[in-house]
């Protein structure tokens, strides 16, 4: 009994330690751009694919929305085969917009 027992427990222990393990890095994957200037409508960048890698918008700058239809907006989507990366403008004017993502292997 006091085998057994001795037993469970270190197989908890070592259960536990297992699960308190980190889970591997992610690694790298790529870095990527999309921007539009001046012109309302919107500019794909397809990015990696979706089933492999995971994408976040790292960075967006906007230049010269200062009125209701100059909307600037930057999006990322997990399409069902590659992330897609999109600058969007609301207006053709003097407005601006830049957008980043990164996207690592997971
Ligand atoms: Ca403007």
């Amino acid at each position: 009994m006091k085998v057994k027992t001795a037993f469970a427990s270190s197989a908890l222990a070592l259960a536990l330690s297992l699960i308190a393990l980190p889970a591997a890095a992610v690694s790298p994957h790529s870095n990527w751009f999309a921007t539009r200037y001046n012109t309302v409508g919107s500019t794909f960048v397809n990015m990696s694919p979706s089933a492999s890698t995971f994408c976040y918008l790292s960075r967006t700058a906007v230049v010269d929305t200062d009125t209701a239809s100059e909307k600037a907006t930057c999006r990322v989507t997990k399409g069902g085969v590659v992330w897609t990366l999109e600058a969007v403008l609301g207006a053709s004017s003097d407005a601006d917009v830049e957008c980043s993502a990164i996207c690592y292997n997971n």
